[in-house]
């Protein structure tokens, strides 16, 4: 098989409810779309869509000029052959890994379509279906958090995000406070700060929590802020935003830094650099999430695919945007949470889903 054509397309994800973070707040979203045309039949998907400055330092414009790099060097080469489609996209350019982990999806995929097989299978086979999803509590009033915490459960969900900072640190403590009143047994609360903690709020929050059951994500900016905190808390630590690349999660992994990630494959260079992580996480017994910053049906299946693959005593969930946005490519196959767990997209081999011909409309960018 070889790629015979490269489209890119835009495609906007409007919002369908509020969703703040720390120091932004999501609006209606560009989503950046691949197909790889082979001289088979077959189409591979692949889509980043960044949202704000927090999660990577890409963009929707970033990624779309690296793409024009990017394209023409994958012309003519076997998307079945990953590895050495890396290659070539590395050894045209350094950076860009946003970029490149959307055409790493959309190879996943076409791997899948080439051999019959789902990308989950291929990823070492699921352990669950469906698999299990964290929601997020946007920034709000103590009452409005504990309510939204009271209705998740009630939906059946048993992982919760809530978010926190960008505001009095007095806040966040009550809003935890009454989040942690409400959480049922077996159900666990994680609080993503975003960034938003100076080390001292950290320290702060940690110690005005200790008797709560919670773990606390990426509360400072940089790596370096975290790990002068951690010794201080008293609750677990999960990096998201400075788990930047497989060197610093192994480095926070034996350091002791981190307890545990919130991980985005578009950060890491797509399924690929997410099974990686994934191995080493299970070689030494960290949970990790599967996330992205946000995307439509093709980046929430990839998520829910390696997802599924992790152990789930491990599994911290996989995370999809589809609450936020409605949108769906393909609408009977489009990952959807049901009682706080996605299915496996079971539209067929690779990501498992059918995107109608034409549906992203006008390409943005053709290269043949
Ligand atoms: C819940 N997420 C995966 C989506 C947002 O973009 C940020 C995020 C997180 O965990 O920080
Ligand atoms: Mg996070």
């Amino acid at each position: 098989m070889k790629i015979i054509a490269i489209y890119v397309y835009e495609k906007t994800l409007s919002m369908a409810s509020a969703y703040n973070m720390s120091s932004s707040t999501v609006g209606d979203a560009s989503s950046t779309i691949i197909e790889l045309h082979t001289d088979s039949e077959h189409i591979g998907y692949g889509e980043i869509c960044p949202t704000g400055p927090l999660p990577q330092p890409e963009h929707a414009g970033s990624i779309r000029a690296d793409l024009e790099l990017l394209a023409p060097a994958l012309i003519g080469l076997d998307p079945v052959l990953i590895g050495q489609v890396l290659a070539a996209m590395n050894s045209t350019m350094d950076g860009g890994i946003g970029a490149k982990s959307a055409i790493d999806i959309a190879c996943w995929d076409l791997l899948g379509k080439a051999t019959g097989r789902r990308v989950c299978d291929l990823l070492g086979g699921p352990f669950t279906d469906p698999v299990s999803t964290y929601h997020v509590i946007a920034i709000g009033t103590p009452d409005e958090s504990a309510s939204s915490a009271e209705h998740l459960q009630n939906d059946g969900h048993t992982k919760l995000q809530l978010k926190a900072g960008g505001r009095r640190i007095e806040d966040d403590i009550d809003a935890a406070r009454a989040v942690a009143a409400v959480i049922r047994p077996g159900v666990d609360l994680f609080v993503d700060a975003n960034r938003g903690f100076s080390v001292e709020q950290a320290i702060q929050f940690s110690h005005a929590c200790a008797g709560l059951r919670l773990n606390m994500e990426q509360p400072c900016h940089t790596y370096e802020e975290c790990a002068a905190a951690k010794p201080s808390l008293v609750h677990p630590l999960l990096l998201d935003e400075s788990a930047k690349d497989l060197a610093t999660v192994a480095k926070a992994i034996s350091s002791g830094v981190a307890n545990g990630f919130g991980m985005k494959l578009t950060r890491v260079g797509g399924l690929s650099g997410m099974r990686a992580i994934r191995d080493l996480c299970i070689a030494t017994n960290t949970p990790t999430s599967f996330d992205d910053s946000w995307g439509g049906d093709i980046i929430a299946s990839a998520c829910v695919h390696i997802g599924s693959t992790m152990p789930p005593a491990l599994s911290r969930g996989a995370w999809i945007s589809h609450p936020y946005h409605q949108c769906h490519y393909d609408e009977t196959n489009g990952p959807r949470i049901e009682g706080g767990r996605v299915a496996i997209p079971s539209g067929g081999p690779g990501l498992g889903l059918v995107i109608p011909t034409g549906y992203f409309g006008t390409p943005l960018a053709s290269h043949n």
